[in-house]
């Protein structure tokens, strides 16, 4: 019996600033009941998928920033999505801001992605590790890019058991990062749900914004063939507070294949039929990790940070 998973990488197009979560979980329900008359089982969506992309501005007000996280989820915003989902029978991949507690009460605040079951329970949480961006306000920018001012890197690259499969979750600036596919890839991951907001001006490099759609797709292309898995791409698309995010939302098989894509930077569904069957045939031969990887070799992958090339 083939393990087929119908997945629908359901993009959205802009969040205002002024945007309620109310009016942005609207969008969520209706993008889940379209899937949902599609045969689908699976509901993608993107990275921070209830608010603007905040991390564009500088707060000094602790409050006003607390704003865009999740105390709770679901919470009251967000259980109406949660009913809608299991009401229909669907699985879906939430981005969002979380505010969480320690043990001590400290708060701790994450970028993160979940993958709710279809009986409604969290399957997987994952904390964005690769937090792109800068820390303190630099005014010379057009934008900011305050991801390492507002989140704290998560530990790890969890997977979990879900509708028959292996699936693990990444987040934008992750897919960039080889290591980010070989650590999920080492867990036999079948699919990779990996949600997005990427500005198509990057203010230290402009040199590289002809390129962002190129750079999108061939890293999550290349992440997905070596290591022969589903990878599951979805954008936050079109101009948000008068920054433009890139769009190109896809579903990519384990051969590397974009097999189904938006085209436009609005509120968009793309559906493929996933056979997590089709893992295998990269698995077992060209990725068969137990029968070619040399890790003696690799050493340097975890043990130094950055680049230190060799004396002059
Ligand atoms: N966004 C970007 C990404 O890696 C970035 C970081 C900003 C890239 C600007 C290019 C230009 O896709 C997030 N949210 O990680």
């Amino acid at each position: 019996m083939p393990r087929v998973v119908t997945v629908a990488a359901a993009q959205l197009g802009p969040i205002q600033r002024a945007d309620t979560r109310a009016q942005v979980v609207e969008r969520l329900i209706s993008h889940l009941r379209t899937a949902a008359a599609m045969g689908c089982d699976l509901v993608v969506f993107p990275e921070l998928a209830l608010t603007t992309f905040f991390p564009r501005w500088y707060f000094e007000d602790e409050a006003e920033l607390d704003r865009f996280y999740e105390a709770e989820m679901p919470g009251p915003a967000t259980r109406p999505l949660f009913d809608e989902a299991k009401r229909l029978g669907l699985a879906f991949h939430l981005g969002y801001a979380e505010l969480a507690r320690d043990d001590a009460g400290r708060a701790r605040r994450y970028n993160t992605a979940i993958l709710v079951d279809k009986s409604g329970q969290i399957a997987l949480r994952y904390h964005k590790v690769h937090l792109p961006g800068h820390r303190e306000h630099e005014p010379w920018r057009k934008f900011q890019h305050l991801e390492k001012r507002y989140f704290e890197p998560g530990d790890g690259f969890p997977v979990a058991r879900a509708l028959g499969g292996i699936f693990g979750a990444a987040i934008c600036n992750d897919r960039r990062w080889s290591e980010t596919y070989r650590v999920l890839g080492l867990q036999g991951v079948e699919m990779v749900l990996i949600g997005y907001n990427t500005p198509i001006h990057n203010p230290p490099a402009p040199e590289h914004d002809v390129l962002s759609g190129f750079h999108n797709h061939l890293v999550m292309q290349a992440g997905a063939y070596q290591n022969g898995t589903w990878v599951v791409g979805v954008a936050k698309a079109g101009v948000e507070e008068g920054c433009e995010l890139l769009g190109q939302s896809c579903v990519i098989a384990p051969s590397g294949e974009i097999v189904a894509r938006c085209a436009t930077q609005g509120d968009e569904l793309a559906v493929a039929r996933c056979d997590l069957d089709a893992c295998a045939s990269y698995k077992r031969t060209l990725f068969n990790f137990a029968v070619h990887r040399q890790p003696h070799a690799y050493g340097m992958i975890v043990e130094r940070k950055g680049a230190e090339p060799p004396p002059e």
